[in-house]
Order: C-alpha cells, then structure tokens, then sequence
C-alpha cells in the first residue's frame, strides 16, 4: 500500500514508523523545505508544500491533526483516494478499552487523571493522545492487548478523521469557543468534537456536561446511541454534596474530595468527569479510584506556581490557549494581580476575558504577539495595558505594577505558534524570566 502522511511532526512520524513496519511504501510530505531528514527502505520525503500529483499517486492519505484543507486534498479525496488520520488508524489496532476525552478545556487534566486511576488497577496502561504521544505508539505494547486500557486526549482535529474508532468511553467536558479560525463556526466545531460518539452503542458511555448549553446543543444535532451521563457541580449523575462527590450509576458512590490535590471549581469538574467515565464503564474500581485520585498532582503549565520572587507570585498558565481557560483561571483569582496576554488569535470574542478582569482585582495587561492589538482593543481602557515584543519584557514590565502578596500570570488566551514551538516552550521562556526577577 502507498501511503502519503500529511505533516512531518510527532503524528506523521508516529504513523511513518508504524505503516512501515507494517510493509507500506510511505511518502512524508511537509509543508517546510527544510527538515532534518533520515534514510530507511521504503520510506520517501517530499519537502516545501503537498504536490497533487503525489496525493493523486497514493493509495491513502493520512493527516496530521494540525493540517487544515487545501485544494489538492480536495482533489485527491474527490479522485477517490481514502483520507484518515493517526487515531483512527491506531484504534484499528488496538484490542483494549478505549477511553477517550474531549472538550474545549481540561481534556488533558482528566486524561491524565483518569490515566492515573488506570494505572492504580494494575492493567497495563496507555495515557496520550493530544496529551503528547501520539496514540499510534501504543500499538504493539501490552497496553494495547485486551487486558490494556488505552486513555487517549482527543482534539477536535483527531476527532475529524474518526470513521471506525469506537471507545468504550468518553467524555465531551465543555464546548466554548475555540479553533473558530479552523472551523467558522461553533456548531461546526461541535460537529467534530461528537464524531467521538458516532460508534458508541448500548452499554458504552457517554459523559457530557450538564451545565454547558452548547453541549446540550451539540447533542441535540447529533443524536447518539449508547448511554449518556451528566457531571455538574449541583446536579447530575456526578455532582458535589458538601465534601464529596457523589456518583449515581443508579447506585450511589461518594468520595471525599479532600481526595484531590486540584485547586480549582473548573477542577471539580474535572473530577467528577474521570470519576463517571471509570466508574460508569466499570474500568475500575472503587479502590483504584481512590488511589489514583488521592496520588494525582496538577499538570505543569496549567496555573502552576513557578516562583515567588520580593513576595510576588509567577503562576504560568500558558496551556490557556483559549478564553474560556483564561477565565477559568482568573475569576476569583485570591489577590491583585497582572496578566500576561497574546499571542495567534483563534476567532473567538475576548469580551468574557474583559468581563472576568472587570470582576477581578486586575492591576494590568500586558499584551504580546500577534493578537496584541485585537485584545488591547477588547480591553479600552479598563485595566492599564502594556505592550511588550518579547515573553521577558512582558515579565519585566507586569513585575513593575506588582507589590508583595500579589501575583503575575501568564495566562495567555491564544495559541503559541506566532512566537514559540508550543505552549510547553512558552510556558519555559516565562518559568525562566520569572526567576530571573530580582
Ligand atoms: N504541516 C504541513 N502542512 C500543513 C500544516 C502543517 O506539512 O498544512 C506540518 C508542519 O510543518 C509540521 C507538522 O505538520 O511539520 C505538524 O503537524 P501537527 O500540527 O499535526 O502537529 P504534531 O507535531 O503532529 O502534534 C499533534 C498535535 N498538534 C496539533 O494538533 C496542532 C499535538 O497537540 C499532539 O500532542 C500530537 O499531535 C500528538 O498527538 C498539540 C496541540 O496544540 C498539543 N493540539 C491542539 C490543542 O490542544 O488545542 C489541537
Ligand atoms: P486542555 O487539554 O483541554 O487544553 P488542560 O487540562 O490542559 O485542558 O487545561 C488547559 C487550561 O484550561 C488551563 O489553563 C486550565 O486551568 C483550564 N481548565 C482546565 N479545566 C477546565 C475546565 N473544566 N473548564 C475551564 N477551564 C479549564
């Protein structure tokens, strides 16, 4: 078979190893002209842009996530030439349960819990994804046998090419806008993220917000086929009773929340997903649970404490890649505190970002990349703003408003691509200008 992987990155050499092992000849097309290249059989490279006459040439093509359409894929799919994508290809392998977790925010925190808690029933366990590796590698490991349990980060890209996958779980967290630059629309971007429950039937579950009326919508349009339980804070079959979080699956569980370390309601949230999306499938048990909730610490870059420097305090947030996160973050923020902001605009409103500064103690806003105007003209003259061209200055001249007992933030509400590799190196420039701070 002729394979053509779209995107030289972490996914298109993820599936470029495993095509290969499995007999195909595999051409590696990228869209940069210069790559650090390697040799082995069967294996081809075409560098500078996607020729139409080699995505015409193959038998199938496969799509990194991070790659929109273009023309002659368009083509190529009109001329007959199937079009996947790294997940799909890799659950076609895979004979353990699939979890898999989506949503505009905190997919990767209750990946990595409901991770943690696989790991605490003492089944070989897989936990990426969009997390970080690529689903794919987990093929040909125990993990991906039937006595596995395979925990995967969805994104809605990955969710686009989803034709045959079918998890035995998962989650749909929130929906607030995000990727509007790739999707148009939030209904659009809805669309892709429930292509994650267009297999599920009968027993499988589906655990969805039931406080978010973009879910409920997304749900009406797209009916599903297997059992679908609701989280929220007050209500539903996870909720929070006082110190504890209960679960109704008819039968009712509870479980202290002093059990987890996350700060945070959003965190709550997060909680009662993994706790549903375990329990309600019977993946684990109680006890597994219990353990790997009470051992789960918070990912880095989500509202993490770098350092404190003549009593102010360096919070890197840098994975709140959209507004909802940012406000996630900072609404009832519990002192004074000044906001690093900017970066790729994704097409959503930062309106609910000016409204959640209007509430807080904010001293000010310094705006970088390339959405600094966008946000510095959201924002008017609400807050004092300041512009920086680079991620230290930014640090510098938000440490300027700040007195002991306060806090600077990056917080950014945008994607890291205009300046940095991804959110992890963002968040590393900043963790290093904190502790350069006298
Ligand atoms: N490229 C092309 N043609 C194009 C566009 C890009 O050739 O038209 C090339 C780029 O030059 C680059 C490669 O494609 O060489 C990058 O591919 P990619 O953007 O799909 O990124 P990967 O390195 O494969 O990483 C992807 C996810 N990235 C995106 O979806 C943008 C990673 O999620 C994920 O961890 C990884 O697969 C493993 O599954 C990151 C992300 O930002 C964290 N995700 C978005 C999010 O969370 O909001 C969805
Ligand atoms: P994702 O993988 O969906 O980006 P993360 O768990 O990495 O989610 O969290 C990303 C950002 O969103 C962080 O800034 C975090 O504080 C915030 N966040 C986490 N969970 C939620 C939630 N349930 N609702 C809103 N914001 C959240």
């Amino acid at each position: 078979m002729k394979t053509v992987v779209i995107g030289a990155g972490k996914t298109g050499l993820a599936v470029a190893r495993r095509l290969l092992a499995d007999g195909d000849d595999v051409t590696l097309s990228d869209t940069r002209a210069e790559l650090e290249t390697f040799t082995v059989p069967r294996l081809t490279w075409e560098l500078g842009g996607h020729a139409v006459q080699t995505l015409l040439a193959a038998d199938r093509i496969v799509l990194s996530p991070g790659v929109p359409a273009f023309p002659a894929l368009d083509a190529a799919r009109a001329a007959g030439v199937a079009v996947t994508g790294e997940v799909e290809l890799a659950t076609r392998r895979i004979a353990a349960p699939l979890v898999g977790i989506t949503g505009t925010n905190g997919k990767s925190t209750v990946t990595a819990l409901c991770g943690a808690i696989a790991e605490a029933t003492g089944r070989p366990t897989f936990t990426g994804g969009n997390l970080g590796t690529p689903l794919i590698e987990v093929v040909g490991t125990s993990a991906a046998s039937a006595g596995g349990l395979c925990v995967a980060e969805l994104s809605s890209y990955q969710l686009e090419t989803f034709e045959h996958a079918h998890p035995r779980a998962a989650a749909l967290l929130n929906l607030t806008p995000d990727h509007l630059d790739r999707y148009g629309s939030m209904e659009r971007y809805g669309d892709a993220k429930m292509n994650i429950a267009r297999n599920m039937s009968g027993d499988d579950v589906l655990v969805v917000s039931g406080e978010d009326p973009a879910v409920a919508r997304a749900l009406e349009r797209n009916p599903v086929r297997c059992r679908v339980l609701r989280f929220g804070v007050h209500d539903g079959d996870a909720h929070i009773e006082g110190d504890e979080y209960v679960l109704r699956l008819p039968r009712e569980e509870r479980y202290p929340r002093a059990l987890s370390r996350l700060a945070g309601r959003h965190n709550d949230r997060n909680v009662l997903a993994a706790l549903l999306l375990l329990r309600a499938s019977d993946l684990a048990s109680r006890d597994a649970v219990r353990l790997g909730l009470a051992g789960f610490r918070a990912l880095p870059h989500r509202m993490e404490l770098v350092v404190e420097r003549s009593g102010v305090r360096y919070y890197d947030d840098s994975k709140a890649t959209n507004v909802d996160s940012v406000v996630a973050g900072i609404d009832g923020f519990p002192v004074p505190f000044s906001l690093i902001a900017g970066g790729r605009d994704k097409g959503g409103s930062y309106a609910p970002l000016v409204d959640a500064l209007g509430r807080g103690a904010c001293r000010g806003v310094v705006v970088i990349g390339e959405a600094a105007s966008l946000i510095e003209a959201a924002i008017g003259d609400r807050v004092p703003i300041a512009r920086a061209s680079t991620l230290p200055e930014a640090v510098r001249t938000a440490r300027e408003w700040m007195r002991a007992g306060e806090a600077v933030i990056l917080s950014p509400a945008c994607s890291s691509f205009d300046m940095f590799r991804d959110y992890a190196e963002r968040g590393e420039v900043f963790k290093k200008a904190a502790l350069d701070q006298p």
